[in-house]
């Protein structure tokens, strides 16, 4: 009877609405899938989540979240519920009305039983700033705002770049355990207490991830990286060849409480000048969730994905270890003409090496115009960068063309950087200054070492599958 009663009184009060009102609500009867609404979770396809049997557009509201963007972010393209299951604050009348003003729809594949009693994975995530350029959220992969952090060499901990392959380890320090083993025996177990009290060693390093500038290669699938994955820390941790000392090996594997593992040759772990550490602090502080606390491998020189995270184990081997890290293709440079999946088959992927150095880098930030004005209508233009050679005490010369690569200029190493041989595993800012009556429309620039290392000018003749080791002459248009 009530039903039936409800049911008139809507129709009669929709009836009497304009005509906008009921188009909009024909909106809210059209049905997306599960899988229509993963697929909008950024700003470009705006942001849907569901709650129950109905589907929400939160692209207008995440600044307005109280709990703040990062935490309602992780629902991005996926359920609430799995959410609202844990923060019990939500389900009450005052938030359902807000939702309600959002609602764009219904789930076509609606289960009642499907986030029932699911908690996410992910709920546990930090809270982050949300300065950082975001690529995903779950995992979290984000860039450092590379244009703040011109002022100091050293990146601060919270704009640090994130590249997790899975959720943030929740790790207890007090039954937090490093594992040594040699082959498959078990050697000795350090806590957290007692690598703390072991002889200790600051490094200063930048670490760059592989697929750092992706995005500039057309059809690579893996994070669109831009030039933000790469950062600088000053890490403090027990030096490996410490806990190496009396053992023999070829390579070292290091596992993650995450799954993930890589290896590195065993002479670069136990070699004292290879600075590998077994890292607690970044940057004077214990580190944080997202860069591996409490414990994470720092191997200076060598590309991100050796710098294991939430640090579980290290074996000393004869091999390599297993997995998609190492053995896999992930972190290999495919030869151009393997341009698909299918044509992987073709190649013997054991005989391709797996990426540890990468090659000299460069790249411009932005570009700022100086206050003061010159004679004849001049302006001052200062163009901001970084460069990076994964060879210790290596600053690369960085030249710089704003006519289109006709005329070079040598850039200036920053002033903060007298003290060069901290810096001996870190990247060097440069800038430089042009005089000049219009904006640049187009800034590009080139790392040189003595070596002869110079940065390639065409992508194309580096473009491999997986979208590595980008380190082409950087452009830059300005608008
Ligand atoms: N355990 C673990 N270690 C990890 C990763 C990971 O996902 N899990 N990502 C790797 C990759 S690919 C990079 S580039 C760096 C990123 O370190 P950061 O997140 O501290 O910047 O960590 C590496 N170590
Ligand atoms: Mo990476």
């Amino acid at each position: 009877m009530n039903f039936i009663r409800n049911n008139f009184i809507k129709i009669s009060i929709s009836s009497s609405l304009p005509v906008g009102y009921l188009i909009y609500d024909k909106l809210k009867e059209k049905k997306y899938t599960y899988e229509e609404i993963s697929e909008h979770n950024n700003n470009q396809t705006r942001i849907w989540t569901s709650y129950k049997d109905r589907v929400y557009d939160i692209t207008d509201f995440l600044d307005s979240h109280p709990g703040g963007k990062d935490k309602i972010m992780l629902a991005a393209g996926a359920s609430l519920e799995p959410y609202w299951n844990h923060y019990k604050q939500h389900q009450k009348q005052e938030v359902y009305d807000i939702l309600k003003t959002l609602e764009i729809g219904k789930v076509r594949d609606y289960d009642p039983e499907k986030f029932k009693n699911l908690k996410d994975e992910y709920l546990e995530e930090p809270v982050r700033s949300q300065d950082l350029n975001f690529h995903s959220i779950k995992p979290c992969n984000a860039e450092t705002p590379i244009e703040e952090i011109h002022e100091n060499p050293i990146t601060p901990n919270e704009l640090w770049y994130v590249r997790n392959h899975n959720p943030v380890p929740v790790i207890n320090p007090d039954e937090y355990n490093l594992e040594l083993f040699d082959s498959n025996k078990f050697i000795c177990n350090f806590s957290l207490e007692e690598l703390k009290n072991m002889k200790s060693k600051k490094v200063i390093t930048t670490i760059q991830c592989g697929g750092n500038r992706r995005g500039e290669f057309e059809n690579t699938s893996g994070t669109q990286w831009d030039i933000g994955a790469i950062s600088t820390a000053e890490w403090e941790g027990v030096p490996l060849c410490e806990i190496l000392a009396g053992h023999k090996g070829e390579y070292l594997h290091f596992e993650g409480y995450d799954g993930v593992k890589s290896s590195i040759p065993f002479k670069k772990g136990s070699n004292c000048f290879g600075d590998v550490l077994v890292a607690y602090k970044m940057n004077g502080e214990d580190l944080p969730a997202d860069h591996g606390y409490p414990v994470r491998i720092i191997v200076p020189g060598y590309v991100g994905i050796k710098n294991i995270k939430w640090l579980k184990k290290i074996t000393i081997a004869d091999e390599e270890v297993d997995g998609p890290w190492q053995k896999g293709m992930a972190y290999k440079i495919l030869p151009g003409s393997i341009r698909c999946l299918e044509d992987v088959s073709k190649i013997d992927l054991e005989k391709i090496d797996t990426i540890d150095e990468l090659p000299i880098q460069s790249c411009i930030t932005h570009m700022e115009e100086i206050e003061e004005e010159y004679r004849n209508g001049e302006k001052n233009f200062r163009v901001h960068g970084y460069t990076y050679s994964s060879k210790p005490m290596v600053f690369p010369k960085v030249h710089v063309s704003i006519d289109g690569g006709e005329n070079w200029y040598k850039a200036g190493v920053n002033p903060h950087f007298e003290d060069l041989k901290k810096f001996k595993w870190g990247w060097a800012l440069w800038s430089i200054d042009f005089k000049i009556d219009e904006k640049p429309r187009i800034i590009m620039c080139r790392a040189s070492d003595n070596d002869g290392n110079i940065q390639p000018e065409n992508i194309n003749d580096i473009w491999n599958l997986r979208g590595l080791s980008n380190n082409s002459v950087h452009k830059k248009v300005i608008k």
